[in-house]
Parts: structure tokens; C-alpha cells; sequence
């Protein structure tokens, strides 16, 4: 049996918003990943901030966080064999003018910030993320 692993996707609130769940949703399936746990959101800006307490010094960060509290997001655990680079093939660079063709981000996203979703960048990171999001027992297969 192949080692699996796993990535925290989010679906960030342009997507959610513009009704593109489904379709995104196809792309991680479509890459081979496998959905174990997924639900809606709404974080508040406390959430928000912890989430990405990384990008704290970044001139982005205040909007970011407005961003990412102005709607329902849908937060997903993905499962393979190398899901956190798989996750991000799918998604495409940060910048949509700079992502490939066919990934979520150069066919949906208006822009660097409103860029659709959200991966890991990490086995690491995922564990973190992950718990930021579901509890052990949702996790459970
Ligand atoms: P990633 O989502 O591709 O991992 P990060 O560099 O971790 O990209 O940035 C986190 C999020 O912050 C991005 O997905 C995007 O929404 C936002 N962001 C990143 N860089 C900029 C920027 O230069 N201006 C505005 N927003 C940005
Ligand atoms: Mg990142």
C-alpha cells in the first residue's frame, strides 16, 4: 500500500462567491487527490489572522485578511501520494498572470490576491493548517 499524504485546499470567498465550488472541487479530483474531510467556513478575523500569521509583515496582509473574512470559504482535506505538490500543480503560481495554462488560478482567478484558493506548502505546514480547520475525529477514514 503507497504511503499517503495530505494538503489543506481552501476555496477562497472570490470562488465560493462566483459559484466556481464545483468546479474546483473537479480539479483536485481530476489530479488524482481524494477528498477525506470537506466543509463551508466562515472564519473571523481573529482565524484569519492566525491563519496566516506567516505574512504578518507584508503590505498585503491587512487586506488579505479582509479578503478572506468577506465570504463563505470551503475547506478541504486532500489525500495522496504527494498531495501538497499535486494540490499546488493544480492550482498554479500565487500571481494567476503567471500561471500555467489548465491550472485553477490562470482559468478562474481576477488577481494576486483574489486568486481562488488556497494549498499548503508543506508536509508540515499541512499538519498545522489541517488542524486549524477539522478536529482528529473528522479526520478519522
Ligand atoms: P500561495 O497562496 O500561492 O501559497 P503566498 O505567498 O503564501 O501564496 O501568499 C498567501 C496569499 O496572500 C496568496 O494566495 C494571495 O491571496 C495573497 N498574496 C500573496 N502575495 C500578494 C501580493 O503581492 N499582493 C496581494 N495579495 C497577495
Ligand atoms: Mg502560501
Amino acid at each position: 500500500m503507497p504511503n499517503l499524504t495530505r494538503t489543506l485546499a481552501l476555496i477562497k470567498p472570490d470562488a465560493f462567491e462566483r459559484r466556481l465550488t464545483g468546479k474546483i472541487v473537479d480539479a483536485a479530483l481530476d489530479a488524482g487527490l481524494t477528498i477525506v474531510a470537506m466543509k463551508s467556513v466562515n472564519l473571523n478575523r481573529a482565524q484569519a489572522e492566525a491563519f496566516y500569521a506567516v505574512h504578518r509583515e507584508r503590505p498585503f496582509f491587512d487586506s488579505l485578511v479582509a479578503f478572506m473574512t468577506s465570504g463563505t470559504i470551503v475547506a478541504m482535506v486532500l489525500e495522496g501520494g504527494t498531495a501538497v505538490p499535486a494540490w499546488r500543480d493544480a492550482m498554479g503560481a500565487t500571481d494567476p498572470a503567471d500561471a500555467a495554462p489548465g491550472t485553477i488560478r490562470r482559468r478562474f482567478a481576477e488577481s494576486i490576491e483574489r486568486n481562488c484558493c488556497h494549498g499548503s506548502d508543506s508536509d508540515a505546514n499541512a499538519a498545522i493548517e489541517i488542524g486549524c480547520f477539522f478536529s482528529g475525529e473528522e479526520l478519522l477514514r
